[in-house]
């Protein structure tokens, strides 16, 4: 008999342990490797007798290193090394796969693209600036694996120099970027490519796009068991009156949190969810002010503490409450607006909404009489962390231009290393920064006057107006709901809407960005939070298609539906970090606001997409406080309350929608 021909790929990545040695540092030619192999065993190889088997390199180098393999990415084809160092050649790989399955079709691939591509560069006249993440990237180097192009590759989350050149030839940081003999090309522009290597149209291998992801679904039986786990969470977090973030790193009182927070409460427990709103708004100030943080009196050492901040300094803190001196985005009118209506004591809901109206009309009377200096009904913040998203690149410039730094800033920085790991949160610069903004708010006595004169920090943000703006008109409904006049609240929607159409849209990129007061020029770093606008119905119908467009375009995995979830940050810019807090990761509050945002301007499968696969993530890795956009993987904080919370949220509305 005889022996029925079989291939075994495996490809060694570079991970694994050996001793006490562990890799920790991801490498990027491995991870492409890794998704060019899997989609050719999907499509390409698909019910042929092709293994793909992946191992951990480290635990295996002991196998390879005498066959010759010692650098990862290490491919072997029955058990011979077929490539390492790099991404393979993939015609070369088919066509060796085909000569040992007698397969002629895939000998041809390899053969054809090697005879007919008519290509007269050489590898040293093509430069391709790439990073592993970026979906458009990977796109591209396939096109060309395909194609039989050789290139020499610079990978930008690897060397500043490749970033650099990014940055001049292109005046952006935004990649793919090919530069062929001084010609640069932008972007995966396939027919630019085409033309300028001499690829001809009959031997041309586009690339497939990467397949949609599709929709997970769940039974009901399943959403319960979820629903039940996310309501765990919150127990465990909860303390008297109120719920810690989570009990490592966040034990007070976080002022957006506990507005998510409340919506979970909200569905099962409404009793709950207005005791949370009511312990926040223990804290706010005589002015109106609502600070980001409630600090929990049994739980002295986190940093910075109540001596840091010196609210007292203001004399508008009340007596026997311990507070931050920033503030956080007013979520909390949208969180509670439904209480009427989810909970079954309409009394109950009613007492609790004529007590928290007039407190949240303060809260949004303080914004615009204090933080909007230009009287131009946009707000301002004056720390990153007010905006709730505190290393997002959006600070990044206007952090730079400050050079004076705190005197504890090392301090700050030690507390933060003790608890977390280093990678995923804020680095030492940014924490200079963060300090010394705080020092010249307590310095100025949080005279907010002052401060709009002398702060080196002053930025009109595109979610927080946007979060303000859908705030005031749920004031306007709770309004309603009480028999109040709800004119005003309609009236300032309005105002803040015209104001972010006016000031923050930019038309040439189609986009919103924020606006850095200090120095008057808008921020254009593409991040996510830039399409909050369409969560609080901002845009007009042409403009929202513009805006729907935008981000369909940029890579935000919206066209595929290829990440886990939608990022924080545009993967296709140089300086994406998918593990890095708000640089790149997956967050749930976002998500949730941004499947409503498109919902609303037509795309419900979209939405529906987002949604579910927020509900697959928690079941899947648990309630983390962030998550990997590529593998899924949780970071940050476990059972983190605002991820259960609204994963609650979710459910429940789609429970609902079902019966
Ligand atoms: C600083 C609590 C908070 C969130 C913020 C998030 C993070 C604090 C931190 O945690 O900020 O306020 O210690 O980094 O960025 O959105 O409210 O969960």
């Amino acid at each position: 008999m005889t022996k029925k021909k079989a291939v075994e790929l495996t490809l060694y990545r570079y991970a694994g342990k050996y001793l006490f040695f562990r890799i920790k540092k991801r490498c990027k030619e491995c991870d492409i490797t890794y998704v060019i192999l899997q989609r050719l065993m999907t499509e390409q190889l698909l019910g042929r007798p092709v293994s793909l088997r992946i191992v951990p390199w480290l635990d295996n180098f002991w196998k390879i290193i005498w066959r010759g393999g010692w650098h990862a990415p290490i491919l072997t084809v029955n058990g011979k090394v077929f490539s390492q160092g790099r991404v393979p050649e993939i015609p070369k790989l088919l066509s060796k796969i085909g000569k040992i399955l007698d397969d002629t079709s895939l000998i041809q691939i390899g053969e054809m693209k090697i005879e007919k591509t008519t290509s007269t560069y050489k590898e040293s006249e093509i430069t391709v600036y790439f990073s592993p993440a970026c979906p458009h990237c990977r796109q591209l180097l396939e096109y060309l694996g395909s194609n039989g192009i050789k290139y020499s590759g610079r990978d930008v989350t690897i060397s500043e120099s490749a970033r650099q050149d990014v940055e001049r030839l292109t005046g952006r940081l935004t990649i793919p970027v090919v530069v062929i003999k001084g010609e640069i090309i932008k972007g995966f522009d396939r027919n630019r490519l085409k033309n300028l290597l001499g690829i001809s149209a009959d031997y041309e291998r586009p690339v497939k796009l990467d397949s949609r992801n599709i929709i997970p679904h769940f039974t009901d039986t399943q959403l319960s068991k979820i629903y039940q786990k996310a309501k765990n969470v919150l127990e465990k977090n909860q303390l008297k009156g109120w719920t810690m973030p989570s009990n490592r790193l966040y034990p007070h009182l976080w002022n957006w949190d506990s507005g998510f927070i409340s919506r979970g409460y909200l569905h099962y427990d409404p009793e709950r969810a207005y005791t949370e709103i009511r312990s926040l708004f223990r804290g706010q100030w005589s002015d109106g002010f609502l600070p980001h943080i409630i600090f929990n009196p049994e739980y002295t050492h986190h940093f910075p503490g109540p001596d840091y901040w010196n609210a007292d300094n203001s004399g508008k803190v009340p007596s026997g409450i311990f507070t931050s001196g920033i503030s956080q985005p007013p979520v909390h009118a949208t969180m509670i607006v439904d209480s009427v209506k989810l909970d079954p004591n309409k009394e109950r809901a009613l007492t609790f909404l004529k007590e928290i109206y007039p407190k949240l009309k303060k809260l949004h009377d303080f914004y615009f009489t204090w933080r909007d200096p230009e009287a131009e009904n946009l707000v301002s913040i004056v720390h990153p962390w007010e905006s709730g998203l505190d290393n997002a690149p959006l600070w990044d410039e206007p952090l730079a231009a400050i050079t004076d730094t705190s005197e504890w800033a090392l301090s700050m920085q030690e507390k933060y290393d003790e608890i977390a790991e280093q990678g995923e949160r804020p680095k030492r610069t940014y924490i200079e920064k963060y300090s010394y903004l705080i020092e010249n708010l307590y310095k100025n006595n949080y005279d907010w006057e002052k401060i709009s004169e002398n702060h080196p920090f002053i930025i009109q943000g595109v979610l927080f107006n946007s979060i303000l703006c859908k705030s005031e008109l749920d004031l306007g409904k709770m309004a309603e709901t009480l028999g109040y006049d709800a004119s005003i609240h309609y009236e300032r929607a309005d105002k803040v809407k015209t104001a972010i159409n006016k000031k923050l849209f930019d038309e040439t990129e189609g986009i919103y960005y924020n606006f850095d007061l200090k120095h008057q020029k808008h921020i254009k770093r593409d991040t996510i939070f830039s399409y909050m606008p369409l969560f609080a119905g901002i845009p007009d119908k042409d403009m929202g298609e513009v805006v729907l467009d935008t981000l369909r375009t940029h890579c935000f995995c919206i066209a595929d539906m290829d990440c886990v979830a939608i990022p924080s940050y545009d993967m296709c810019q140089v300086d994406f970090e998918g593990e890095f807090y708000w640089r790149g990761p997956v967050w749930v509050n976002i998500n949730w606001y941004i499947a409503q945002g498109v919902r609303q301007y037509g795309e419900a499968e979209l939405s529906e997409w987002i949604e579910n696969s927020l509900i697959a993530l928690a079941d899947r890795y648990g309630f983390y406080e962030y998550y990997d956009p590529d593998s899924g993987k949780g970071l940050g904080e476990k059972d983190f309350s605002w991820t259960a919370a609204l994963i609650i949220d979710l459910i429940a509305q789609k429970l609902r929608s079902e019966n």
